[in-house]
């Protein structure tokens, strides 16, 4: 593993050894732009599984219009349960690079549905045939952001003996640290064990991609660490975005029964306990998006204004360069978003 953005190690011209062009960043952009506007016009209603399908749709829609052969590895689930965004689906005009996609058109929908803070629309983009097909099931994970010596942190380990480690890395005592964890019962472990060295647990109720890119600055969001098991798919997502900004990740997929070990061995997974790191689970260049849908610490969510102008914020990352940026979008075309 390693704390510089993976496409900078390659020694070679930016953007000249990838077929994801720079002009890709800006496209991918508008997808998750548009899964956030038809998300967020249905914010606080309630509505969980309606908003999820808009954001699905607008997704879809947008994504069929690219220059790509793209093929869905990260999605709305296998193709017997999901119409849209089925993991295996190609997408875009069919001309144009090979790519492998991850999608989660809303991370967070109870967090869209009760209108709280931090619902986001996503995705990443990478080399056909880079990304991990992971299986919709739990994954245990462990990030922290740039800047420290590979191995700091041990996925095995204790998350006290992982809190100390950090903070002798980062030169200061344990209750200078912040740990963010998802806030469910199975981490009471994970919380009492962080909290043992002194340390801080911030707590938040979903959307643990956003969750992960929180270890990359901890100076503007006070979180160091990300500890604790979510979803496999989040846990892709979220590689590609250290792959671009940096940082080291552990993951392990939670494969407890016969059936679930079976459909990974499906998707090409051969040891059911390897532990896979951001170039594992993203094993060329990439790039990744995300669109506020609510307020968030990461993200504005959509505004709607009175004068008929939608705003959206949205990070795009390129591991090429490792380049961040933030883009506030006032759109006033708003036929694009095909909202009824
Ligand atoms: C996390 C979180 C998601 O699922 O992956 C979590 O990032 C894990 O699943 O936003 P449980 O809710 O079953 O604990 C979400 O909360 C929803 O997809």
């Amino acid at each position: 593993m390693s704390s510089k953005p993976a496409g900078q190690h390659s020694g070679q011209p930016a953007g000249q050894h990838t077929g994801l062009g720079r002009a890709l960043s800006l496209e991918i952009v508008r997808v998750t732009e548009r899964a956030a506007v038809a998300a967020a016009r249905l914010r606080g209603r309630g509505a969980e599984k309606m908003s999820d399908q808009a954001a699905v749709d607008a997704m879809r829609r947008e994504l069929s219009g690219l220059a790509i052969e793209g093929t869905v590895v990260i999605g709305e689930g296998e193709r017997d349960e999901a119409p849209m965004l089925f993991i295996g689906e190609k997408v875009g005009l069919n001309a144009g690079p090979k790519v492998d996609i991850a999608v989660d058109p809303l991370e967070g929908t109870t967090l869209c549905a009760k209108n709280m803070p931090g619902a986001i629309a996503t995705m990443a983009m990478a080399d056909g045939g880079t990304l991990l097909h992971a299986p919709d099931v739990y994954m245990e994970k462990i990030a922290i952001g740039p800047g420290y010596p590979a191995g700091v942190v041990d996925l095995d380990a204790p998350a006290e003996e992982n809190i100390r480690r950090l903070a002798a890395a980062k030169a200061v005592a344990p209750d200078q640290i912040t740990a963010l964890i998802l806030d469910r019962p199975r981490h009471a472990d994970i919380i009492q064990g962080v909290r043992s060295t002194g340390a801080a647990v911030r707590l938040i109720t979903d959307g643990d991609v956003a969750g992960v890119i929180h270890t990359a600055s901890p100076e503007e969001t006070g979180v160091d660490m990300y500890i604790g098991t979510g979803g496999a798919p989040e846990g892709v997502l979220a590689a590609a975005a250290l792959r671009c900004i940096g940082g080291q990740m552990q993951c392990r997929l939670i494969l407890d029964t016969d059936e679930k070990r079976e459909r990974a061995r499906k998707m090409g997974i051969a040891d059911p306990r390897m532990i896979y790191g951001i170039e594992d689970m993203v094993k060329g260049d990439c790039l990744f998006a995300a669109t506020g849908v609510t307020t968030g610490s990461l993200l504005s969510g959509v505004k709607f204004r009175k004068d008929n102008v939608y705003e959206t914020e949205t990070v795009v990352m390129r591991s090429v360069t490792g380049t961040v940026r933030y883009i506030k979008a006032e759109h006033r075309q708003l036929e694009k978003f095909h909202l009824d």
